[in-house]
């Protein structure tokens, strides 16, 4: 977990300086600082369980397994990536890994990943959808039908809501009465906890029993994890509504040096930790060479999978 937190980490500091080159079409939403949710949760699914995430997803695609050169590719728009280089940033599908999709539209992958969930139940799976989404997409209409069908029909499926204190430009408190996601889950008996979101250890437990409460039929769960948006809300983003003591303050918080004394308390050797942040950052600077060499798409085949095609219909046969 420790080796991923580094992989997104790295990862998201290649997005950024190849945005900052004008090699990444459209504005990426990077997840620096908010890492811990990510790995946390994911180290608990396996490929049969449905991810659904947001704009800010590249961290959750990585955590649920997807290929690094792949991922990358697709954000730099190439033949080789997850969507053949025809998503982007915030369109990453990777069905092999269960992951069934990043949105651009605030909210919309709650109800998608309510299907998922109801899906999984009709087959009689143990399969669960889990759904990442923002403090901001709280207060989108399909947050709260979609709670209300999940708690009706007792859906499989985790809501975890990535409270990073501001929606765009605009900070939790300027935009609603509510100070806390998990408020929202009770109305619902949908059971919920508020918890610190840059701890690994305080995620990865609180996933695990969330997740064993899903898998053992009760029913949605709803995890508030309260974090920090290192990066601004795009590459791009000047931050003037931030003041730069709030951002000293979140450094502090990093959930790496956090698990990082945490590991070192608890016997492990610097030079571990010290190699495993070493091979992460070759794994993304050999990863980044290979996508960057990579083929752009054929423009001929721009048409390629708009219509329902044979493809389609295997993967829904
Ligand atoms: C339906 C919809 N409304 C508005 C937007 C514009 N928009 C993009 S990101 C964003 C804020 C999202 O905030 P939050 O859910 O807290 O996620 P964060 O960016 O903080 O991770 C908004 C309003 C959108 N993409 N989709
Ligand atoms: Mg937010």
């Amino acid at each position: 977990m420790y080796r991923m937190l580094w992989r997104i980490r790295l990862f998201e500091g290649q997005v950024q300086r190849l945005a900052a080159a004008g090699e990444v079409p459209g504005f990426p939403h990077l997840s620096t600082g908010q890492e811990a949710v990510a790995v946390g949760v994911c180290a608990h699914l396996s490929r049969e369980d449905a991810l659904y995430t947001s704009h800010r997803g590249h961290g959750h695609i990585l955590a649920k397994g997807s290929d690094l050169e792949a991922t990358l590719a697709e954000i730099i728009g190439r033949e080789s990536g997850l969507c053949r280089g025809r998503g982007g940033s915030m369109h990453l599908v990777d069905v092999r890994h269960g992951v069934m999709g990043a949105t651009g539209v605030v909210a919309g992958n709650l109800a998608l990943a309510a299907g998922a969930a109801w899906a999984a139940q009709a087959q009689g799976k143990s399969n669960l959808a889990v759904a990442f989404f923002g403090d901001g997409a709280t207060g989108a209409g399909v947050f709260h039908e979609t709670l209300n069908l999940a708690s009706l029909w007792k859906l499989p499926m985790l809501f975890v809501c990535e409270n990073n204190g501001y929606a765009e430009f605009t900070s939790r408190d300027e935009h609603s009465n509510v100070n806390h996601v998990s408020h929202f889950a009770k109305p619902y008996s949908i059971p919920t906890k508020t918890i610190d979101g840059n701890d690994l250890k305080v995620v990865h437990a609180e996933a695990a029993e969330a997740i064993a409460s899903i898998r053992a039929g009760h029913g949605p769960y709803l995890l508030e994890c309260m974090t920090f948006r290192m990066a601004g809300h795009y590459v791009g983003d000047a931050q003037q509504y931030r003041s730069k003591e709030e951002l000293a303050a979140m450094i502090e918080k990093c959930p790496i040096e956090r698990l990082k004394r945490h590991l070192l308390a608890d016997g492990v050797p610097a030079t571990v930790l010290d190699a495993i942040q070493v091979e992460a950052k070759n794994e993304i600077e050999q990863a980044s060479l290979r996508a960057r060499a990579a083929a752009r798409p054929d423009p001929a085949t721009v048409m390629d999978d708009v219509y329902t095609s044979p493809t389609l219909h295997a993967i829904s046969g």
